[in-house]
């Protein structure tokens, strides 16, 4: 039987997308099919190898703050070099005619775009403790914030598993007949079709 669940994908073009993964390195079988899984999909729908930036950090505790990082980064690399890029047009220091001046400005050398989408990747699995519940109410609410309050997409790529088998399942790594689904791709589809909406919605 054919599951009523999921989300119907949208074929869209991410040519022109730069997208940030930042997952964490608990649970690496798991993480490594589900990066696996992300990156597919995003070259499948076009997006450069060039401009997908793979970071990690320890758990996914992390992945707020490291994303709130990337994404403020690339703004600010942005900024630094159009600021060095028109002082470098206004002050030629060979005393040519700057083209400030001359009214048809040169074309600016290619700067690098800030991310369009950020994919968080964690697996938590639920252990003996209250810590799985603490991990994760915290990090779906400060990913959740942090999209909204910077405006760039934060795709929320964090398996929240109560087994280890069940985690394996969405990873599409299952031990049974049924390996189950990779969510990977499911996030790298996201992150092409949010970032490509913002874009249209700036
Ligand atoms: C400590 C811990 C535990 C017990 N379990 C997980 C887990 O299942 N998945 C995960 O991504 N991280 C886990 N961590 C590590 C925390 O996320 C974090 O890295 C540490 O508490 C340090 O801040």
């Amino acid at each position: 039987m054919s599951s009523i669940k999921g989300a119907q994908s949208q074929k869209l073009d991410g040519s022109s997308l730069r997208i940030a993964i930042v997952h964490a390195r608990w649970n690496k079988v798991v993480i490594d099919a589900l990066l696996a899984g992300t990156i597919a999909k995003l070259k499948e729908s076009g997006v450069k190898e060039s401009n997908i930036v793979v970071e990690s950090v320890p758990g996914s505790f992390e992945l707020p703050l490291a994303c709130s990082r990337v994404i403020a980064g690339s703004h600010i690399q942005i900024a630094t070099n159009q600021t060095d890029l028109l002082g470098g047009l206004n002050f030629s220091p060979s005393g040519a005619a700057s083209p400030m001046r001359s009214g048809t400005p040169a074309p600016l050398p290619p700067v690098n775009q800030p991310f369009d989408a950020v994919i968080a990747i964690g697996v938590l699995i639920k252990g003996s403790t209250m810590h799985f519940e603490y991990i994760c109410d915290a990090v779906s609410h400060s990913l959740m914030k942090i999209q909204v309050d910077t405006g760039v997409p934060v795709i929320f790529g964090v398996l929240t598993a109560l087994t280890d088998d069940q985690a394996l399942e969405r990873a599409g790594i299952g031990k049974g007949a049924n390996k189950g689904h990779n969510h990977g791709e499911d996030w790298g589809l996201a992150a092409v079709e949010m970032g490509s909406h913002c874009k249209r919605w700036a």
